[in-house]
């Protein structure tokens, strides 16, 4: 697809961050792993990368998808929800987005959940028939109701959804749920979830301008770095030829063992990239199966 032109030859990434809510100290955090850090501007919307050309502009999150679709900001950080939401919206007017997600970060997670009140005998979308859905996300909302073939009102709430059925404006609602707590609390139970979500890098759908396409690039590879090390631990062993089969069948989460000789002989000094826990009972299992002199380190960067 040809680049997306940069805004008056702007040659610094700018990405997009919530300012204040559930993904901003993540998304920082996430950013400040990649080595990044800022001078923030005195009201504090904008922060000037020192030490890379890549800053960051602090926002609500319902502003940041049409931020990269009209090219002021390059990148986005915020919850696939209200990417979807957005791009569903679009495609309703017939009006393309250009935003799309290029990553998932891991961080926030939720899922979009039609629920409905406790007393009811759920057996299937068709219930919705002519029945009042509350959300906030209408576009999503309307998409998925036209998938089921049902026809429903869909009234739109930007805030406390859960109370709609008890204050009698909604029989349903269409909202995130995380513990499912806010929905206990409103005597509704969640029955089928519309949208798995967590929050996600954005993009534009076209290109970056070579400008501004190196530097993201190795943002992503940072990125994609910190990704796979999160939770993540460097197991080292030595093992003899023979039960090296065994010990690797303990490391399923494990990405392949890196291993030489030692002195040429039959034992094998070993490394592997554990994405699991590795617990004391795991190192004494593989132990039993053959390894020895295992050690556990911490890994701190990664580039592939
Ligand atoms: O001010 P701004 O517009 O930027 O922020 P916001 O108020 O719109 O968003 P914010 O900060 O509340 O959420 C940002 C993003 O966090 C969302 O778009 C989701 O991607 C993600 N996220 C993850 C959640 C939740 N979990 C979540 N539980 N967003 C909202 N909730 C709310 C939900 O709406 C419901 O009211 O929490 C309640 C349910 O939580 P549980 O734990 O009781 O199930
Ligand atoms: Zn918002």
């Amino acid at each position: 697809m040809s680049p997306k032109p940069a805004p008056a030859g702007r040659d610094r990434l700018r990405i997009a961050i919530q300012k204040n809510g559930r993904l901003s100290e993540p998304a920082r955090a996430l950013l400040g792993s990649c080595g990044l850090s800022w001078r923030e501007s005195p009201d504090k919307l904008f922060c000037y990368g020192d030490n890379a050309p890549v800053d960051l502009l602090l926002v609500r999150d319902d502003d940041i998808p049409g931020l990269i679709d009209s090219g002021l900001c390059d990148l986005g950080i915020v919850g696939r929800n209200v990417l979807v939401e957005q791009a569903s919206e679009r495609d309703e007017t017939g009006k393309p987005a250009n935003f799309r997600e290029w990553r998932a970060l891991g961080f926030g997670g939720c899922r979009l959940s039609l629920a409905v009140p406790n007393e009811w005998d759920w057996r299937g979308p068709a219930q919705l028939q002519d029945r009042r859905i509350a959300t906030s996300y209408p576009a999503l909302t309307r998409a998925w109701l036209r998938e089921q073939g049902v026809q429903a009102e869909v009234l739109v709430l930007s805030g406390s959804v859960e109370i709609a059925p008890r204050l009698g404006q909604a029989d349903v609602v269409c909202d995130l749920v995380s513990s499912g707590a806010t929905l206990s609390a409103n005597q509704l139970k969640p029955v089928c979830d519309l949208l798995q979500s967590e929050a996600v890098l954005a993009g534009p759908v076209a290109d970056l301008d070579p400008l501004l396409a190196g530097t993201a690039q190795m943002l992503l590879r940072r990125i994609d770095g910190v990704m796979r090390i999160r939770d993540s631990k460097l197991l080292m062993f030595q093992a003899p030829r023979g039960s090296v089969a065994d010990v690797l069948r303990l490391l399923p989460d494990a990405e392949p063992a890196t291993s030489y000789a030692v002195d040429g002989g039959d034992l094998l000094a070993m490394q592997a990239l554990c994405h699991g826990v590795v617990t004391w009972q795991r190192l004494e299992e593989l132990k039993r199966a053959g390894a020895r002199g295992l050690m556990v380190l911490p890994v701190e960067r990664m580039l592939a």
